[in-house]
């Protein structure tokens, strides 16, 4: 397989996790660039379902590789609590088969604590975070006062870190009303500890990866989350604070732009939004309702009901173009079965004027009124489909008509959770 990158077409929660799952059989090398413990894939394996934040799921695959790049945001505690569970599952037999970067941000408490609080605080205005930390993590990266993993691993360097940023977060909590002030003995003696248990699989991982591709090992980038939630490309400020667009894959991992040969968008075959920030084409009706159970349209990270509605093209063309797109897989098909319409939102009115393409401006975004052509729907149950030929014509027509609005080709549709619940068309 050439290295491919998988990103999120709409605002995350596209179905990443099952196609990812599904190229990892031919990958040797799983590497996540970017977000943190905010992403989530619910796993069932052996019907045990494993729920993991962080770690790539092609862990489950002995013989193949997991890297987490620099660019990802680490809480240590959620890291080692994946690998404990991993172990009593009886995966990860080899410790080589997990690489943790030196150089990834460490999440620590007052993150955490700093991100609730300000969420608490902001009532109606708020981002609506996973509360994971992810934000201020950032913030201190590129403030440069961050730790990273390589700080954990020595104890008398963390203590020094610890003590620099502790008195300000701690100012800072107690200026947005939390109850809480964070011990900076308790903090450096935990953290060491975890950083004992990191060390196991922290790794120069730009240039583990470097040695893997002259190797000719193939390399898959899963990215988080998705285009519309980037911090430089998505609705800003209701973003996440990394780049979840393609080009953060290289960035994020330490390795050049000519080490991707595909960049994959996976979208799914309506549209759904967890947090606050503009949905031209969000239902906020039956249909939307119908949509959410249909579709079990629930947070895998926080349980929240996701915000659904109909596929918005122009949105998903906006993502062929900041990712390069070159492949489109149009997931959760079977949810549209028994629809009697279908809708795309094919323009936006705005201001009584039709738009094309995707307005950069967030509060023309929030006053487009989208602009819907209109599909006959299908009743037939697609979760039987394997071949292209075995969905009903309308269904076809549906897919035909996303991939000719976007631009990009369907390369695989899914109609169901499972692995073989996949119609691959290339
Ligand atoms: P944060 O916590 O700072 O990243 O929150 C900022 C905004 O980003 C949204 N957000 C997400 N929205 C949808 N899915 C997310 N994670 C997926 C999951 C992972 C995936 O399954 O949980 O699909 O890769 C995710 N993470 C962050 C959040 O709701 C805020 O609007
Ligand atoms: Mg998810």
């Amino acid at each position: 397989m050439p290295n491919v990158v998988v990103i999120g077409a709409q605002w995350g929660d596209e179905g990443k996790g099952k196609f990812v799952d599904l190229l990892t059989l031919r990958a040797d090398v799983v590497v996540r660039f970017q977000g943190g413990n905010n992403a989530g894939h619910t796993l069932v394996v052996g019907g045990q379902k494993t729920v993991l934040h962080l770690i790539p799921a092609g862990i489950l695959h002995p013989g193949k590789s997991c890297v987490i790049g620099n660019g990802v945001v680490v809480d240590p505690e959620v890291f080692v609590e994946e690998i404990d569970a991993l172990k009593q599952r009886g995966f990860l037999k080899d410790e080589g088969q997990l690489v943790l970067s030196l150089d990834a941000h460490v999440i620590m408490p007052w993150h955490k604590a700093i991100d609730v609080a300000r969420e608490q605080r902001a009532g109606a205005g708020k981002i609506g975070t996973t509360g994971r930390g992810i934000g201020p993590t950032y913030e201190d990266k590129v403030a440069r006062r961050g730790i990273r993993v390589r700080d954990l691993l020595d104890e008398a360097r963390l203590a020094r870190k610890v003590k620099d940023r502790l008195a300000s977060a701690n100012e800072e909590l107690s200026r947005l009303g939390a109850q809480v002030a964070l011990d900076e003995a308790a903090i450096v003696k935990s953290h060491a500890a975890l950083g004992r248990r990191l060390a196991t699989y922290a790794r120069d991982a730009s240039l583990w990866l470097h040695r893997a591709i002259q190797q000719g090992r193939s390399v898959l980038f899963e990215g988080a989350q998705g285009t519309l939630l980037d911090v430089d490309h998505g609705t800003y400020p209701f973003v996440t604070s990394s780049n979840t667009v393609a080009g953060n894959a290289v960035v994020g991992s330490g390795v050049g732009p000519t080490a991707i040969d595909r960049v994959i968008g996976i979208t799914k075959a309506y549209s759904t939004r967890v947090g606050s920030g503009p949905y031209p084409s969000e239902l906020l009706d039956a249909t939307g309702e119908k949509l959410r159970q249909l579709g079990g349209e629930f947070g895998a990270t926080t349980g929240r009901p996701r915000r659904t509605g109909w596929v918005d093209a122009l949105a998903l063309r906006y993502a062929a173009r900041v990712n390069g797109l070159d492949g489109l897989a149009l997931m959760k098909l079977d949810v549209l079965t028994g629809f009697e319409q279908l809708q795309i939102a094919v323009a936006y009115e705005l201001d009584g004027k039709r738009v094309d393409e995707m307005p950069s401006d967030l509060e023309d975004l929030e006053r487009a009124k989208p602009i819907y052509e209109a599909l006959p729907g299908w009743t037939e149950d697609l979760k039987g489909a394997r071949r292209w030929s075995d969905l009903p014509v309308n269904a076809q027509r549906y897919v035909e008509r996303v991939a000719e609005l976007v631009g990009v080709k369907v390369i695989a549709v899914s109609v169901g959770p499972d692995r073989d619940e996949t119609i691959v068309l290339e």
